[in-house]
C-alpha cells in the first residue's frame, strides 16, 4: 500500500479508537469490587456467549471482543481482577477480599462501527474503557473544602448525639481535656486521632453509620499513619475568638494546620487528579443492608448518599465547576445485590432508589447530566423459584450461605417508598448473605442486568 494511503489508514483508525474513563464508587461494601470484576468478565465475553443480551451493540451483532491492556498510570495500583476471579472459582466460592484505595484497569472493547464510512475503511474500532474504582468515603470529603477547621469542628462536635455520642466517649473525654495553648503534645495528638479513627470505624461497623468525616480516615490507602490523617475535631469549650489566636506551635494550631492541609493536599487533589478525569460515573447503593439493620442505619445511609451527591452538583458557577471542571456526562446510579430479593420485588428497589437520590436527581437533570436509576446483581449467587407453602406456590430464593449449607427463602418485600414507621415495626424483611454460585471457570459469571448497564454507560461509544 502506498505510505500516504497507509498513513491515512492509520489517521482514520486512530480517529475511530475512542476513550472513556468509567468511575465506580459506592460506600465500602456497596459492591464496587464485584461489579468490576463482572463488568469486565462479561465484557471479555462478548462476541462469544450469549451473556448481554440487552446491549444493543449486542442485538446489533457489532461486538467482537474485550481484553484486558496494560494500565495506564504507573502510579496506580492496578484492579486486581486474577485474585477476584479466583476467589470466585475456588470450592465453595467466597467472595473477593475487599480493597480499601483506589485502583485502575483499561480493557480494550473490539467493535464492528456503525457508521458505513468508518467500516468502508475499517473493518474494526476499539473503544477504550479506563474504569476507575475509588471508595465513595472520598465524596464525603467535599464541604471540608468550603469550611473552616473551626467550622468543620462545630459541625462535628454537634453530630455527637445519639449513638454517635455514645461511641465517642472515649476521644471525646481525651480531647476535651487538652490545652489548646499548650505546646502541641505530638504523642497525645496521635493518640487522640487514633481513637477518634477507631471511632469513626465503630460508627460504621456497630452502628451502621455510614456518614463518617474525614472519609480517608475510615479508608486511608497510601496514607495510613501519616500526620496528614491524625487530627480531629476541636471539642473543647473555650471561645472562637480566643482560639483564633493559638499560636500554630500549639495543641489546637496544628490540629488546625493538619485539617488545612488534609484539605488541600488530600480531598483537592483527589477531585483534581481523578474526579475531573471522569467521563461517566456508576455510584453502587445497597438499599438492602441498611433495610436489614434498621431504621437509624437507613436514614444514615440517605444522608451519606445525599452527601455523596454533592459531588454532582457542580453548576455553572459552583465551586466544583470553578475548582475542577469536571466534565461527567452521565451517572448509573445502581441498587446492587438484587439477588438478595425475588425478581418481583426488583422495580421496588428501584423507585426507593429513586426517592433516596431524588433532589440530586432534579438538580442533575437541570444541568444537564444524565441519570439513570437501575437494580443490578453483579454477581448472582441465588436462584429465583417457587416454594410450594400449604398448597400454594410461593416466591423464594435458593443459594448457599457463607457456610456452604443450601437455603430456600423469601427474604421479604422491599417497600418502594422511603419506609415509614410501620414499615419497622412490621419487619418483614431478612436476609442472609449467600455466598457465589459455583460456575465454571470459562463461562462468564451470572449477573442481572449488568448488560443494561453496560448499554447505558457505553453504548452511545460504539459508533
Ligand atoms: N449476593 C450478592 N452479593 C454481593 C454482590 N455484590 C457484592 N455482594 C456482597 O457484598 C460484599 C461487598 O462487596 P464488594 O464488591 O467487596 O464491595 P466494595 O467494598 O464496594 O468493593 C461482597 O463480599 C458480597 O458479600 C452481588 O451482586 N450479589
Ligand atoms: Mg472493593
Amino acid at each position: 500500500m502506498p505510505s500516504v494511503k497507509r498513513r491515512v489508514k492509520q489517521w482514520v483508525s486512530r480517529g475511530a479508537d475512542r476513550h472513556v474513563r468509567l468511575a465506580v464508587t459506592g460506600l465500602s461494601r456497596a459492591g464496587k469490587t464485584a461489579f468490576i470484576t463482572s463488568l469486565i468478565n462479561q465484557l471479555t465475553h462478548l462476541g462469544t456467549e450469549p451473556n448481554l443480551p440487552l446491549m444493543s451493540l449486542v442485538q446489533q451483532g457489532r461486538g467482537l471482543g474485550a481484553r484486558r491492556e496494560p494500565h495506564p498510570h504507573m502510579h496506580l495500583p492496578a484492579f486486581d481482577y486474577d485474585s477476584a476471579m479466583q476467589a470466585l472459582h475456588q470450592t465453595p466460592p467466597v467472595w473477593p477480599s475487599p480493597t480499601r484505595d483506589v485502583s485502575e484497569v483499561r480493557l480494550a472493547v473490539r467493535y464492528r462501527p456503525q457508521s458505513a464510512a468508518l467500516r468502508a475503511i475499517n473493518e474494526m474500532a476499539t473503544l477504550y474503557v479506563d474504569i476507575v474504582d475509588y471508595p465513595g468515603e472520598w465524596l464525603l470529603d467535599l464541604p471540608l473544602l468550603s469550611q473552616s477547621y473551626s467550622q468543620w469542628s462545630a459541625k462535628q462536635a454537634g453530630l455527637l448525639t445519639g449513638r454517635r455520642g455514645e461511641l465517642a466517649a472515649t476521644w471525646t473525654t481525651k480531647a476535651a481535656a487538652l490545652d489548646p495553648f499548650a505546646p502541641a503534645d505530638e504523642k497525645m495528638l496521635a493518640d487522640i486521632a487514633e481513637d477518634y479513627t477507631a471511632f469513626l470505624h465503630q460508627c460504621k461497623a456497630h452502628g451502621g453509620l455510614h456518614w463518617v468525616q474525614p472519609g480517608r480516615f475510615v479508608l486511608p490507602g497510601e496514607l495510613a499513619g501519616a500526620p496528614v490523617v491524625q487530627f480531629f475535631p476541636w471539642v473543647g469549650k473555650q471561645d472562637e475568638q480566643a482560639l483564633a489566636k493559638a499560636g500554630k506551635d500549639s495543641n489546637y494550631g496544628v490540629l488546625k494546620a493538619r485539617y488545612d492541609y488534609y484539605c488541600e493536599h488530600v480531598v483537592a487533589n483527589f477531585y483534581r487528579e481523578h474526579f475531573a478525569k471522569i467521563d461517566r460515573q456508576v455510584i453502587l447503593v445497597d438499599t438492602l443492608q441498611p433495610l436489614n439493620a434498621g431504621p437509624a442505619a437507613f436514614h444514615d445511609m440517605r444522608l451519606a448518599v445525599e452527601q455523596l451527591m454533592q459531588s454532582f452538583k457542580y453548576g455553572k458557577s459552583g465551586l466544583m465547576k470553578r475548582l475542577f471542571s469536571p466534565r461527567i456526562d452521565k451517572v448509573l446510579f445502581a441498587a446492587t445485590k438484587a439477588d438478595h430479593v425475588t425478581p418481583d420485588q426488583h422495580p421496588n428497589m428501584v423507585s426507593l432508589l429513586q426517592q433516596i437520590v431524588h433532589q440530586a436527581w432534579q438538580q442533575a437533570a437541570f444541568e444537564g447530566i444524565d441519570m439513570r436509576c437501575q437494580s443490578v446483581a453483579a454477581i448472582e449467587a441465588t436462584t429465583p423459584g417457587y416454594v410450594s407453602v400449604k398448597g400454594e406456590n410461593q416466591r423464594a430464593l435458593k443459594g448457599f450461605l457463607a457456610d456452604n449449607s443450601p437455603v430456600t427463602l423469601y427474604p421479604g418485600d422491599v417497600p418502594a417508598q422511603l419506609p415509614e414507621e410501620t414499615f419497622w415495626q412490621a419487619q418483614g424483611f431478612d436476609f442472609p448473605s449467600f455466598r457465589p454460585q459455583q460456575a465454571p471457570l470459562d463461562a462468564p459469571l451470572p449477573h442481572i442486568r449488568m448488560d443494561k448497564a453496560l448499554d447505558y454507560l457505553l453504548g452511545d461509544k460504539f459508533r
